[in-house]
């Protein structure tokens, strides 16, 4: 509801002028004060005073509380400008020979907001500071290159290989640490994960130092984002989180151009006013940097409003329109609307009129903008920039809606571009569109240098490695290497928190472990470490909990270890990204334990676990009660027979589905090995389950084919006139092959050897690798990949049964030596007991049996008859409906 028209103005007025008074004599504190109470007694005397939001579309900070820059703007325009012209140069000159891409746009409406941060606010670690961590926009990427080309970090030679990365000394498309370990540190492209990933890494800050682990002071967060990323889920999703544990060392630049891909973002209305309602209402300080300083003038002559008025009354879609058009048309259109304005403007030429700019891309503006948003604490901030999409491209693209996949610029706009920009390049040589240098003499050059020294240094340079931890040995979890002895079952689930429970009390790396939970504790059996660790709290615990008489009782704690995310996959998996990282942005290496149900891990937030290899993130993530069988009950959205499947995908993940505790342990321990001891950037998905069952003893000598994939779990009798099968099984569906073997013997006389299969995805990834090399060295004596090495020699067909679709033991095909079948859980998951689930997708001992012996029918060893036998036997109906679609 708007207000309503003014039905005294003279009332008004002196409202107004009392106001003004209190400013000038008290201050805009005391004003504020007194207006808060005035609202509240209207309120409290039954007015209806709806809450607003939002506030006028000019500037957040008045022109006079502007902190002014220290720097040399003549100098920082120059040098910007090279920059710009460096930027642009990139992407055409990649274009020019390699049709590769690439976006000019993007940056050049945001140049003064990176520029300003170099200049005087992004600290490189050094002694004296841990570092500021800059998550870049991904589509701006040309800018930060051209920055670091012109302060002599970057070559021309790799200028020239933007985006042609295959032949090596190449640069990225986007920001991507995988790519470029050295210079990247955080993957932003895929819209709407940066500005998540950034709210938990300022969270993830706040718990290292409260935690001691490091010296968080003064550091801050800055991550840029555009306005049409705004649109994610991901970018405003995790926002109250932000402002709820005070965040003041986040700040979030949004590069409102008013653009995105296609056209407008929001061409009907402002998104400036939009954001600002959704970051205030989350309880964020906002800072609007609508105007350049050339409105100063204008707006101080506003004294009755309108131009105010008019400002607002636009939509963003006019706005846009404006800057593709020129002085005389917004004459016309912005200002024409009313005579007074036309007035106001009448003594300013069409020129003047254009040159009115907007606040992302004037350097004061912005500079005050941030200068505040350093200081500011208790919550924290957003920049809301206002700025013109292909900002200096003139015909070739400005503000036009074509503008965000322009990457071709004629002769005509490059000379424009070039006296926009004060760039001195000749005529007969612009169309090489030649890169702009620096004289190591210059002052420009020097100044960079500088400004670069007074903050610590180079900026573009990511940590590769920390101090090595001390891994325990795997005597260490001796308790879980053993049998766990007649009557006591228990799941692989547990087995893990036994695992985690020797981590936390380790003496060396016990403080580095981060278990990270989504509200899944209890389903895991880990409320124990509640009390034993506690919950991380900025606040402490500030009252009784319920169950405090208890000896396990819900601690939240200021120094606590668990990190309690909520319901909340994404943000979890945010927390143990910025934890997995920790050795690269904070020098120290944390160890971080997210356990979730499998099914809303990859699938859920599977463009996280992407970006989690991208990052060289080390760690584990555990799918707690895994299997499309083994959690009974809970039906089609929680049963789980793909996750593997999708951990596979991402080349850095290393996984394992185990079935018994000896087995997780030994990967646990390796793991840690592999990721803190010898500093591999991989990480590990390990599946649990909480099927309860006998754990037996490590056979000895396993553990090194533990961790390869597969190893030989029991041998059946060698007795020639018999048949023989390898049976391989994994997770807890190994248990029913072993009770298939046991009937395969009993019932047909035929021994079994069983494999138990700890990973598919490492067996295949080792198989192809020896391929690979076996093609290439075609004259050397061939490798052998390690399931050809485990089954060579041995008799009969191989049947394979996992909790998985069929396609995870299916990926072995081509290294297993003859016959192979796999049963496997294709289709949805529903709800119903174990043993009804593992008879409904065939992957039971029964089906197990049934499959074995068919393929020793088509190799001759049994009758097709004592196959039907079999089959009507075990009560199995031939004419079943296929799972896999049912
Ligand atoms: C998740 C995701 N969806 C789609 C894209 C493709 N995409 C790249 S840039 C872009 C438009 C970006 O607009 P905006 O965020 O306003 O950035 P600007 O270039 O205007 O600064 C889109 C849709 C992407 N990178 N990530
Ligand atoms: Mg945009």
């Amino acid at each position: 509801m708007g207000l309503q028209p003014d039905i005294d103005p003279q009332e008004t007025q002196e409202w107004l002028d009392a106001l003004d008074s209190v400013i000038v004599s008290a201050g805009g504190e005391r004003a504020h004060f007194l207006l808060e109470k005035l609202i509240e007694k209207a309120r409290r005397s039954g007015a209806y005073l709806p809450y607003s939001a939002t506030t006028a579309y000019i500037n957040t900070i008045p022109t006079g509380k502007e902190e002014r820059s220290p720097g040399s703007n003549a100098i920082e325009h120059r040098i910007r400008s090279y920059v710009r012209w460096n930027a642009m140069a990139m992407v055409l000159r990649a274009n020019r020979n390699t049709n590769v891409g690439g976006h000019i746009a993007s940056f050049a409406s945001a140049a003064t907001l990176y520029d300003v941060g170099y200049n005087h606010f992004w600290h490189a670690p050094c002694e004296t500071h841990g570092g500021d961590l800059v998550y870049v926009q991904g589509h701006s990427s040309p800018g930060a290159y051209a920055y670091a080309f012109l302060s002599g970090e970057l070559s021309q030679e790799q200028l020239d290989n933007f985006r042609q990365e295959a032949g090596g000394n190449g640069l990225s498309s986007y920001p991507h640490p995988w790519l470029m370990p050295n210079f990247w540190q955080f993957p932003t492209v895929s819209m709407g994960l940066g500005p998540l990933m950034a709210i938990y890494q300022a969270r993830f800050m706040k718990y290292l130092g409260s935690r001691g682990l490091v010296n968080t002071d003064g550091r801050k967060i800055w991550a840029f984002m555009g306005d049409g990323e705004m649109d994610e889920p991901e970018s405003l999703g995790a926002i109250s989180l932000a402002s709820r544990e005070s965040l003041d060392n986040l700040i979030f630049v949004v590069n409102c151009n008013l653009q995105r891909l296609d056209g407008p973002v929001r061409g009907n209305g402002k998104i400036i006013q939009e954001l600002e309602g959704a970051f205030r209402g989350a309880g964020w300080n906002v800072i609007k940097v609508i105007w350049g300083s050339y409105w100063d003038s204008l707006l101080a002559k506003d004294t009755k409003g309108l131009l105010q008025k008019r400002m607002m009354e636009c939509v963003d879609g006019e706005y846009q329109n404006f800057k593709a058009r020129d002085g005389a048309y917004v004459r016309e259109h912005f200002f024409g609307k009313y005579p007074e304005l036309l007035e106001m403007v009448a003594n300013m030429s069409d020129d003047d009129i254009w040159r009115l700019n907007r606040g992302g891309h004037d350097p004061y503006k912005v500079y005050a903008a941030y200068a505040t948003a350093v200081k500011h604490t208790g919550q924290p901030t957003v920049i809301l920039a206002k700025t013109i999409k292909g900002y200096g491209m003139g015909e070739a693209g400005e503000a036009q809606n074509i503008t965000h996949q322009q990457k071709k610029m004629g002769t005509t706009s490059l000379k424009a571009f070039r006296k926009r920009f004060g760039l001195d390049i000749p005529d007969d040589k612009i169309d090489e569109i030649p890169y702009l240098t620096l004289a190591k003499d210059s002052p420009e050059f020097a100044y960079m240098q500088e400004r670069r020294q007074a903050l610590g240094g180079t900026f573009h340079r990511r940590k590769t490695s920390a101090q090595a931890l001390q891994i325990p040995p795997l005597s260490a979890f001796e308790s879980l290497l053993k049998a766990s002895g007649e009557g006591r079952e228990s799941s692989t689930t547990m087995a893990f928190v036994r695992i985690l429970n020797i981590l936390v009390k380790d003496k060396q790396i016990g403080k580095h472990i981060v278990p990270i939970v989504a509200d899944e504790s209890r389903t895991f059996g880990m409320e124990g470490m509640f009390r034993q660790l506690g919950i991380w709290s900025s606040m402490g615990q500030l009252y009784t909990p319920q169950d405090a008489d208890q000896l396990m009782y819900y601690k939240e704690d200021k120094h606590g270890q668990i990190l309690q995310e909520g319901i909340n996959e994404a943000g979890a998996m945010s927390s143990w990204i910025a934890a997995a990282t920790a050795y690269s942005t904070h020098g120290i290496q944390m160890i971080p334990f997210f356990i979730f149900y499998s099914m809303f891990g990859f699938q859920r937030i599977g463009d996280l676990a992407w970006a989690a290899g991208d990052m060289r993130c080390r760690g584990f993530l555990l799918g707690g009660t895994a299997g499309r069988t083994t959690l009974n009950g809970e039906g089609l959205q929680h049963e789980d027979g793909h996750s593997h499947i999708v951990a596979s995908t991402i080349p850095n993940c290393v996984s394992y589905d185990p079935a018994f505790a000896y087995e997780l342990a030994v990967i646990i321990q390796d793991g840690l090995r592999r990721m803190y001891q010898e500093q591999e950037d991989i990480y590990y998905y390990i599946t649990v389950m909480n099927e309860n069952y006998p754990h037996p003893e490590m056979p000895v000598g396993a553990e090194k084919n533990i961790l390869k994939g597969m190893y030989l779990f029991s041998e059946g009798s060698k007795n020639s006139n018999k048949s023989h099968v390898q049976l391989l099984g994994a997770g807890t569906i190994l248990r029913e092959v072993i009770a298939a073997a046991a009937m395969l013997k009993k019932e047909y006389h035929v021994n079994a050897d069983i494999w138990s299969v700890t990973s598919f995805n490492e067996l295949r990834r080792e198989a192809l690798s020896v391929t690979r090399w076996n093609m290439l060295h075609p004259a050397q004596p061939a490798k052998v990949s390690h399931v050809e090495d485990c089954l060579k020699g041995r008799e009969g067909p191989v049947v394979a049964a996992t909790d998985y679709m069929k396609i995870y033991a299916d990926q072995i095909r081509e290294f297993v030596p003859g016959r192979y079948r796999v049963l496997g859980t294709d289709g949805f998951g529903r709800s119903d007991t174990r043993e009804k689930l593992r008879h409904f997708f065939e992957v039971d001992r029964f089906y197990i049996t049934v499959a074995a012996l068919k393929a020793l029918s088509e190799e001759g060893k049994i009758s097709s008859q004592q196959v039907d036998q079999a089959i009507q036997k075990y009560g199995i109906d031939p004419e079943k409906p296929n799972p896999a679609i049912s």
